[in-house]
């Protein structure tokens, strides 16, 4: 598998997706410093946020072998300047993420992020697994084994156990 930086503000839902590419049960986990996850490298929001913490980022774009950045579909702006994945040494991908939420408008930050350069974009949902097929076939590679044969099994609805407010009953 490609190895993947998840960038973003934080709440866009960067280590959700990180948990929903590879099935199982969704428990939220604020991110406190950056992690690698075999084939993932999760962030923290703050680091995407804060212009001194951003240097960690373009340090650790050089471990993988593609930038994701996220917005999620209810975000009022962008954190991205336009042409932004110009300044990577990396392929910049797009996610829009939680395309589930229904005030959420997938469309505008589909063209924030088709301004900041990033190419392809995908539009994901973590909890109804919409879009996990497409993402988790980019980042494939020759010889590599999905976790699922088809999308009809990686796209199932994950079991959300926990969010930032707490226990899910
Ligand atoms: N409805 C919905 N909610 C989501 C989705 N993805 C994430 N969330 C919720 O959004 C909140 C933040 O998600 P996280 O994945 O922790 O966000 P993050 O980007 O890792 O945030 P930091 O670790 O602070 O940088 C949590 O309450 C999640 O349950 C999604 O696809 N749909
Ligand atoms: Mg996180």
């Amino acid at each position: 598998m490609k190895k993947i930086m998840l960038v973003g503000r934080s709440e866009c839902g960067k280590t959700t997706l990180r948990q929903a590419l590879k099935g199982g049960t969704i428990k939220y986990h604020k991110t406190q410093y950056i992690n690698h996850y075999d084939v993932v490298i999760d962030t923290p929001g703050e680091y995407a946020e804060t212009h001194t913490l951003g240097r960690a980022l373009a340090l650790y774009s050089y471990e993988c072998d593609v930038i994701a950045l996220l917005l999620n579909s209810t975000e009022p702006y962008s954190l991205y300047p336009p042409c932004v994945a110009a300044c990577a040494n990396r392929p910049v991908i797009g996610i829009v993420t939680q395309i589930d939420q229904p005030k959420g408008n997938v469309d505008r930050a589909h063209n924030w992020l088709k301004l900041a350069g990033c190419n392809p974009i995908f539009h994901v949902s973590s909890y109804t697994g919409e879009g996990i097929w497409e993402i988790l076939n980019y980042l494939k590679e020759p010889g590599d084994v999905l976790p699922w044969e088809s999308a009809e099994e990686a796209e199932k609805p994950r079991n959300v156990v926990s969010d930032k407010y707490g226990p899910i009953v």
